[in-house]
């Protein structure tokens, strides 16, 4: 299936005015849109199936367990991990990198090393710094050249001592994509496990976990058309097995005594609590959508849409862009600061126009801090969007410089 305009109608809120203006929805990287048939499988959850899951032998509680398994089963065939028990159904990609730091951090000691780069996200920050601190082992950076990770500098980083690599598939400011595959197979000859933040790469190009040979990867339903509040954590079965559970109580027991309890298997074994039953069946909703789109389809638009949009903003005069020059290098998040006026001005000058983009540090605060700016505006497209909304984009970006020339420059 090719992408077409028409999918537009998929998204009832994209037709909507904002300051008199057509909406221009350029926010994507902090959460995308959701169609018709994702708002109907929540609608339809509820209004037929709703009921707890393994638990009940009612009907509605074999219907809600069904669905939700069934979910969990479309996450497994759409990162193709090998089994259901390595998918870990969370809040998002935040809970499921706090998962690995709590659970599998702990093991570490003094002395131990966890690299992580600079263009990390915060949750894949401040989790490692508190496992650093609990543990005693060390906390090491790898830092950029030309708006890409540091290959060489991350092969002369990671060593025996490296227990833990984590880093980002993709980054939610740079719009660089890090070769996951090789890092993974580096750390791995070194003796340590790869964790992979793949909040902003999975919505936009194909994940296989096992090509990559990920030991953890984690995601985010909302960034892929899926409802907030429910992600994916998954975990190499043998790991998986071998760590702890960060959460305890209902569900993810086996047996409880009154002094010791033993847990229950894989994957219910980390998912505490009644889960999160229907968003899990409405990011189902969301898998199959995108699978009849297509991914690699989904992919190759974007890559038009950028190499359309790219050039065009390069040629605006005091505008400065972070991540890769190359447009086939750079993902469609395209952070940028605009003359001396500051971001967040941008962002509600453009939003004047109906153009949604976020201003700010985008939770990436050492990378804003290591590029020595305060903030930036960033525009972050889906496959929803068209070469009318860049055309819009620029255009608006022109009127704001217009508007703030005599103050600023
Ligand atoms: N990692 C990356 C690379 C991200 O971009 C984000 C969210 C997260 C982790 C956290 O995801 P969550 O779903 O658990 O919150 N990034 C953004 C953003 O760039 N703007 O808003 C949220």
């Amino acid at each position: 299936m090719t992408i077409t305009n028409q999918i537009r109608d998929d998204f009832p809120i994209l037709f909507q005015e904002v300051n008199d203006e057509p909406l221009v929805y350029l926010d994507n990287a902090a959460t995308t849109q959701k169609p018709k048939q994702v708002i109907d499988a929540l609608v339809h959850y509820y209004e037929n199936d709703n009921a707890n899951v393994h638990r009940g032998v009612h009907t509605l509680a074999e219907r809600a367990t069904h669905a939700y398994e069934a979910a969990r089963e479309k996450v497994r065939g759409f990162i193709n991990a090998s089994s259901t028990k390595e998918v870990l159904l969370t809040r998002g990609t935040t809970t499921g990198l706090n998962w690995v730091a709590q659970s599998y951090g702990s093991t570490l000691k003094a002395g131990d090393e966890i690299v992580i780069s600079i263009m990390e996200h915060h949750s894949n920050i401040v989790p490692w710094q508190q496992v650093a601190k609990k543990t005693g082992a060390t906390l090491k950076y790898v830092y950029l050249k030309d708006g890409k990770l540091d290959l060489e500098q991350a092969y002369e980083v990671i060593t025996e001592n490296t227990k833990i690599l984590a880093i980002t598939q993709s980054s939610n400011v740079l719009g660089t994509t890090n070769p996951i595959k090789e890092l993974a197979a580096y750390v791995h000859q070194k003796g340590g496990i790869i964790v992979v933040d793949g909040a902003q790469s999975t919505p936009h190009t194909k994940v296989d976990v096992q090509d990559l040979d990920a030991d953890f990867f984690a995601f985010s339903g909302h960034k892929l058309c899926g409802p907030t509040g429910i992600g994916v954590l998954y975990g190499k079965e043998s790991i998986l097995k071998a760590i702890s559970p960060v959460e305890f109580g209902g569900e993810m027991i086996d047996f409880v005594h009154q002094f010791e309890s033993t847990w229950t298997d894989l994957p219910w074994k980390f998912e505490a609590g009644t889960p999160n039953i229907a968003d899990a069946i409405a990011l189902g909703a969301a898998i199959d959508y995108l699978e009849e789109l297509g991914i690699e389809n989904i992919h190759q638009y974007e890559q038009e849409l950028v190499d359309y949009v790219l050039p065009k903003l390069q040629a605006i005069e005091g505008l400065e862009i972070y991540g890769p020059k190359d447009p086939s290098e750079h993902t469609a998040v395209i952070a940028f600061n605009l003359d001396k006026i500051h971001p967040h001005d941008v962002a509600t000058a453009l939003d004047m126009e109906g153009v949604a983009v976020r201003a700010g540090h985008h939770c990436a605060q050492p990378l804003i801090e290591y590029l020595g700016i305060p903030a930036t505006a960033r525009a972050s497209f889906y496959f929803y969007n068209t070469k009318a909304d860049c055309d819009k984009l620029i255009e608006a970006i022109l009127a704001t410089k217009e508007f703030f020339k005599d103050g600023t420059n």
